[in-house]
């Protein structure tokens, strides 16, 4: 039914709107594997929406707060988070302690931890960029379950990915970004997701537009 290298797609569910957030989940449900939540829909309408999104899709919602505090605040923030979501994603440039202190408790409750390394936008090349290799290797180092790596930069996603080499890749910036998704999946495998938000919510028929970008995977 789909392409061949069979990649992920994650949807970035960034409305902020209720119920145009449940009706898009539910509309697009059968060509996406999973859900990013982050602030913006959060903010909007509360933690509830993530128990609201996977009883209405059945789908597995991860959280963007990328998370980047001390350990202690961490740990708190990862605590509220994982009672809904399925994993949560924090911010690797915090420091492995900070990042070991949202595995502990996403260990405890089953959860994923993903680590960003380098971000997707024109000002990660500012200072993210030059310690991505090292975010990376801590990664791989904790056995995180992912990491975030751009497909703006195909030849950063294949360098990132080749350091953290068990951890799964979540990837944005095709489509509204402008990063191309064929180059994207020379890099990705079966286990991988690419992130498209823009493209898929704000097309006029967000459920003919998942199935564009899934039937090329
Ligand atoms: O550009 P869009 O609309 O396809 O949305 C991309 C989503 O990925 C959006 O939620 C944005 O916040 C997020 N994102 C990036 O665009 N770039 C990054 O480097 C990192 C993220 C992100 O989600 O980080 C955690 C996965």
């Amino acid at each position: 039914m789909y392409g061949e290298s069979l990649v992920k797609l994650m949807l970035a569910l960034d409305v902020m709107d209720e119920k145009k957030a449940i009706l898009i989940a539910k509309e697009t449900s059968e060509y996406v594997d999973s859900i990013k939540i982050g602030y913006p829909l959060v903010l909007a309408t509360g933690l509830n929406i993530i128990d609201k999104i996977k009883e209405s899709t059945n789908k597995e919602v991860i959280c963007d707060f990328k998370v980047a505090d001390i350990p202690s605040t961490n740990e708190k923030i990862a605590e509220l988070t994982l009672n809904h979501a399925d994993g949560i994603i924090c911010q690797g440039f915090v420091g492995s302690d900070s990042v070991s202190a949202i595995l502990n408790v996403a260990r405890a409750k089953n959860k994923k931890v993903i680590v960003v390394t380098e971000m997707s936008h024109p000002g990660a090349t500012e200072y993210l960029q030059n310690v991505a290799e090292d975010m990376a290797k801590m990664a791989d180092r904790l056995k995180v379950d992912g990491i975030v790596a751009p497909s703006t930069r195909p030849e950063r996603l294949k360098e990132i990915k080749s350091i953290a080499k068990d951890a799964f890749v979540i990837s944005p910036g095709v489509g509204a970004q402008g990063g191309n998704l064929s180059d994207v999946l020379n890099v990705l495998n079966e286990n991988d997701y690419v992130i498209i938000g823009r493209a898929i919510y704000e097309n006029e028929n967000p459920k003919n537009a998942a199935k564009k970008y899934k039937i090329q995977m």
